[in-house]
């Protein structure tokens, strides 16, 4: 057959210039489709000799499967060719940090309030708040701290300033929270169950004092609540806090103005490689004060103390959430620095539905 050298040509130079799909597809229509030229060529064996037949098809096989061939691989040549432009258009630098996300958390002071108010609320008390500038009564007076107490020195108070000839005693930022519960006697009444925790106030600041700190004190009123009573509910509250099985507390006969008889408490905690270990070993830290409530400050607070009797205590927040996080010093506190927090694996600081809000 003559011509077909040409046409075999013609396709591949057209092939070869092809530079995108749409055009290889309409070549292949032109060449190999139902009208294209070879399937023309094709359709007029039929007319031929049966030997002229023989010879002009297996050539026009032939030619076919050469222009399908060269179709095919320069389709896969432009898929190819597809795929390495996309990936030069669209990499991704991995090795790029990543945009920082505003990180923050509760507070370790505000975390151990929430996980003793907690252990509290099982036992049955409640709640209770009081404003944080008190009167010279319910922070001194009604707690049987008369004004020539040497307890008031003791104190290290902030006094808030009196209007010029005003001779009323000033008020104070309250240098505890037993004034809350003091108020919280006089409006309920007797029997009564309630914890304090808040910020208190003293003059007093270095290494392991800040003038505001925290404090929880609880009280306990009825008819019969005895220094048993105390005892199991500290070393609940301990077991509980703490998180181990077995604790160990050790009352020490003590004096407070306002409790009669009066005992400080001491965990028993060992110390393996600055490790404290609560509930075991050979030595005695203090935690709390406690006794119980004199009947002068019962009767302060309006409950008969012939009627009424019951437990008082209080802890200082700040130190035992130290002691429970392992935070070594108060500039983790004092400087609201996270990378303290995380430094000493503060907990919360994993948790992801608590951060957000406050930068790191
Ligand atoms: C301590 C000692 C204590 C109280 C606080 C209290 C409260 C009322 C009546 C009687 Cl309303 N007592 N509170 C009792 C004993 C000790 O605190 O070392 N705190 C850090």
């Amino acid at each position: 057959m003559d011509g077909l050298d040409d046409l075999k040509a013609k396709y591949l130079t057209a092939v070869a210039g092809v530079t995108d799909e749409g055009a290889l597809e309409g070549l292949r229509v032109a060449a190999l489709g139902k009208k294209g030229e070879v399937s023309a060529l094709m359709a007029g064996l039929g007319k031929m000799e049966p030997d002229q037949r023989k010879a002009a098809g297996a050539m026009l096989n032939v030619l076919k499967d050469e222009i399908d061939a060269a179709l095919r691989a320069k389709k896969a040549g432009l898929a190819d060719a597809a795929l390495d432009a996309r990936l030069r258009e669209e990499w991704l630098d991995v090795t790029l940090p990543g945009r920082p996300r505003p990180r923050g958390t509760i507070h370790p002071v505000s975390q151990v309030m929430e996980e003793l108010t907690a252990i509290f609320a099982d036992m049955g008390f409640a709640v209770a708040e009081g404003p944080q500038v008190e009167s010279d009564w319910y922070n001194f007076d009604a707690l049987n701290i008369p004004p020539e107490h040497p307890a008031r020195q003791e104190h290290d108070t902030f006094f808030m300033h009196r209007a010029e000839g005003d001779d009323r005693p000033p008020h104070v930022l309250r240098t505890h929270t037993s004034p809350v519960q003091i108020r919280a006697m006089t409006e309920q009444g007797a029997p009564i169950r309630v914890i304090a925790p808040g910020r208190v106030y003293r003059m007093d600041m270095d290494q392991t004092h800040t003038p505001m700190f925290h404090q929880v004190e609880g009280l306990a009123i009825d008819r019969d609540i005895s220094m048993a009573n105390l005892k199991w509910t500290l070393e609940e509250f301990c077991r509980a806090f703490f998180e181990v099985d077995k604790v160990e507390l050790r009352f020490r006969a003590s004096h407070f103005p306002f409790t009669e008889p009066s005992a400080e408490v001491d965990i028993r905690y060992s110390n393996v490689g600055g490790q404290l270990r609560i509930g075991e070993g050979d030595k005695w830290m203090e935690i709390l004060g406690s006794g119980m409530v004199h009947p002068k400050v019962l009767a302060a607070a309006g409950v008969n103390p012939d009627e009424w009797q019951g437990f008082a205590f209080g802890m200082g927040i700040d130190r035992i959430a130290m002691l429970k996080y392992g935070i070594p010093d108060l500039r983790a506190f004092f400087e609201s620095d996270l990378r303290w927090l995380r430094h000493y694996g503060f907990s919360a600081l994993d948790m992801p539905d608590l951060a957000g809000g406050l930068s790191a």
